[in-house]
């Protein structure tokens, strides 16, 4: 008999918008995905690549069954086994290395490929917790800021994204919505249409810097400069908002300080800006409201991101941007939910204290700390993470054991010693929150999993289950780990359960719109203030010389190398790409279409000119990124670093320099 459902999903991608899905499955097929109409943030679209989400469910780099390695590492070569056999081993190599060097030689490695509660956080950590493995310290892309907004703001908070378009003066500063925060656009466009100024701080002229009227194109890195020149003209010109500062910050004085150094012109000529266009700035910051500060992630993939991070924000606080409704500084509303982390991933069945690996530099860890297995769910770090040849060098080790628990055979899975099949989130249960908007909802399955897929939990179940380890916390079924979640006393979260998203899948956390973050909800920091002390001191030229900087932001086309293996991506984008401005390929003698060489101390990849107005002359751009079966095994990661960041060991992908070098065609 044919059967035909619609079922309600969740977008399951590290993508700022968490859509609401309606997903149709047609006798165990799923034929259709739609954004959902009703839902206030989703309204009906998706972006380029979930409209081609069909493609990426029925690829045929889905890995369906457990696979064992039968070639040399790296070599792809593999052979079917069952899901008893592939545990077995697993298990027996995981105890080897436990009785004879100790849980931590067992490195976990994840980030947020599936970014459903129970997928991204919850039995694995349990799981490795329970065997006393190294711990994941996963900074690879908030750490700075998250870091910075917990020592000034206590946590992660601000306003409903949804009162966007009654804010009249808003500085969009390293993010661009147009590709990563696509459903932001419409509520912007409201914005403008209601009159308001829309400002973007970006050393590139992206689309969206090109939708809105105001764009200060500054160098890379230079963030922290401009925002203190900002913060210092507002004191010098009595614009700040006294009231606003000495009723709920604390630090002004040390503020006030570290910001002198920084006039308009000093600024202007570090950050390569007009001071006009600075001073024109400030006086908006002073006198328009009301003001949302919105920062992206990408103005924190740079060494001085932590003392950027803090210069912007507390510009939030300087202007008192916070007494509005719509005003205040929205970086993430990570921290509005209130779940329970405790219960959902069980600290306490940790024995002893972990040892702690900065995810940015994996590298490293794998080629000097000893590391004997790496299990790998969620992420694809040899396409991903920083100075892939060390990150490939450590892949490669032989005495490195490699588990990876995945969708697709990626170029990570290619170095496993064994790959299994992970479910997609259409196949399984999760709970969702987001870090822009506040909805909580419930993705249900409208399908089996294909082949022997299972999910992220059912999958550390079956690992907990094959090592012998009984705590009943290993055996918890997904329903009651979502109950877990949810098991809060947060007022946020008030009648927000299980049952209740069974019946209503969309749920907006209980907090009105109208309540203003820092103004009518307490202070999270010790001593319930603001704090606007400096975190520390502006470090420049720390990275290899090099007479170009290379930025690799996000591409509108796929989320890191997630769906960067679809056909109608490739076809869309062939080659790999560097934009170049022309001022730059003239005196080079670049031509469009010409291969160069791109490289410096950490390794060389091949990249296509293409002539683009997007950098200013000395910049240089090729968008995060392309599978490295793509390019002979290479992507643009062999040319990043494992720095790290100056507060929160956050990653500095976008502080790299190299020197190019022309090929041919
Ligand atoms: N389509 C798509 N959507 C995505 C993703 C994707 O890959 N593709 N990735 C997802 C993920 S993992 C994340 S973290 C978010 C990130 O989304 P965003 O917050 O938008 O951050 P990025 O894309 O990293 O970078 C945004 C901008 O920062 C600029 N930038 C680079 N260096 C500097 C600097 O020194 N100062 C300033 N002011 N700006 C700088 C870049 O030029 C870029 O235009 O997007 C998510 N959404
Ligand atoms: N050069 C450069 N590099 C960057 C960045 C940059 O801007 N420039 N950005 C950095 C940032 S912000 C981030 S967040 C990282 C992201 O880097 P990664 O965490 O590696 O993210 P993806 O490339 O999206 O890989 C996610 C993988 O998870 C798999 N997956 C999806 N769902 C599931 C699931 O349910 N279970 C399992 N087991 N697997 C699943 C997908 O198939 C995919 O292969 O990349 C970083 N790398
Ligand atoms: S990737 Fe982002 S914009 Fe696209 S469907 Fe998912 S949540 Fe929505
Ligand atoms: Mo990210």
């Amino acid at each position: 008999m044919h059967k035909e459902i619609w079922v309600h999903g969740v977008c399951p991608h590290d993508c700022y918008d968490t859509c609401s899905l309606e997903v149709l499955a047609e006798d165990g097929q799923i034929k259709r995905i739609k954004g959902q109409v009703g839902h206030p943030i989703t309204r009906g679209f998706l972006c380029f690549k979930v409209n081609r989400y069909l493609e990426r469910i029925n690829h045929p780099d889905r890995v369906l069954y457990p696979l064992r390695r039968t070639g040399p590492k790296g070599s792809g070569q593999f052979v079917r086994v069952t899901w008893e056999q592939a545990l077995d081993d697993i298990a027996d190599r995981l105890q080897f290395i436990v009785a004879h060097s100790g849980a931590k030689a067992i490195l976990p490695y994840s980030f947020a490929g599936n970014m459903g509660v129970l997928s991204e956080a919850s039995m694995d950590r349990r799981f490795f917790n329970a065997i006393g493995a190294s711990q994941l310290d996963r900074t690879i892309c908030t750490a700075s800021a998250s870091a910075v907004l917990g020592r000034m703001f206590g946590q992660r908070m601000g306003p409903d994204p949804e009162t966007l378009p009654k804010a009249r003066m808003i500085l969009l500063w390293g993010t661009n919505p147009m590709a990563t925060n696509v459903h932001q656009i419409p509520l912007l466009d409201e914005a403008r249409q209601n009159g308001a100024r829309i400002w973007t701080v970006d050393p590139l002229k992206t689309e969206t810097a090109n939708r809105y009227q105001y764009h200060v194109q500054l160098k890379p890195n230079s963030d922290a400069m401009l925002a203190m020149a900002l913060g210092r003209y507002l004191i010098d010109h009595e614009l700040y908002d006294h009231d606003f500062v000495a009723r709920h910050a604390s630090g002004f004085d040390q503020y006030r300080a570290a910001v002198k150094p920084w006039s308009l012109e000093a600024a202007a000529q570090q950050c390569g800006v007009d001071p006009a266009l600075i001073e024109q700035l400030a006086l908006n910051l002073a006198t328009v409201r009301p003001l949302l500060i919105r920062p992206g992630f990408g103005m924190q993939r740079q060494q001085n991101s932590g003392l950027a991070v803090w210069a912007v924000a507390a510009l939030s606080v300087l202007t008192g941007s916070f007494s509005d409704v719509a005003g205040g500084l929205l970086l993430s509303n990570g921290d509005a939910f209130g779940l329970n982390w405790n219960r959902l991933t069980c600290p306490d069945l940790a024995k002893t204290a972990p040892r702690i690996v900065n995810m940015v530099q994996l590298g490293q860890a794998l080629e000097t700390f000893g590391i004997e297995a790496l299990v790998v769910y969620n992420a694809n770090p040899a396409a991903t993470a920083p100075d892939q040849s060390s990150v490939i060098r450590g892949l490669s080790r032989d005495s490195l054991f490699v588990v990876v628990h995945e969708q697709m055979m990626t170029d990570t899975a290619q170095y496993a010693d064994y790959v299994l099949p992970a479910a997609m989130s259409m196949e399984i249960l999760d709970l969702h929150v987001s870090y822009w908007h506040r909805y909580v909802q419930l993705n249900m399955p409208a399908t089996n999993p294909a082949g022997e897929a299972v999910s992220n939990t059912e999958f550390f179940r079956r690992l907990a289950h094959a090592m012998g380890l009984t705590d009943p916390a290993l055996r918890e079924s997904d329903e009651t780990l979502i109950a877990a979640a949810l098991d809060t006393d947060h007022p946020y979260l008030d009648g927000i359960t299980l049952e209740s998203l069974y019946r209503d899948p969309v749920q907006k956390l209980r907090i009105s719109a109208n309540l203003r973050p820092y103004v009518d909800t307490p202070i999270m920091t010790s001593d319930h203030r603001l704090h606007l002390e400096p975190i520390g001191e502006l470090k420049v030229g720390r990275d290899v010389p090099g007479r170009y900087h290379f930025l690799t932001p996000s591409r509108r086309e796929t989320i890191k190398s997630s769906f960067a293996n679809l056909r109608s991506f490739e076809q869309r984008s062939p080659f790999p790409e560097l934009l170049v401005n022309p001022a730059d390929a003239q005196r080079e003698g670049w031509l469009e279409g010409q291969w160069v060489r791109v490289h410096n101390d950490r390794g060389e990849t091949d990249l296509k000119v293409c002539m683009s107005s997007m950098p200013a002359p000395g910049t240089v751009v090729s968008y995060a990124v392309r599978w490295n079966r793509a390019g002979e095994g290479a992507n643009i990661n062999q040319l990043t670093s494992q720095e790290l960041s100056d507060f929160g060991g956050g990653a500095t992908f976008y502080s790299t320099r190299v020197d190019i070098e022309k090929k041919g065609w």
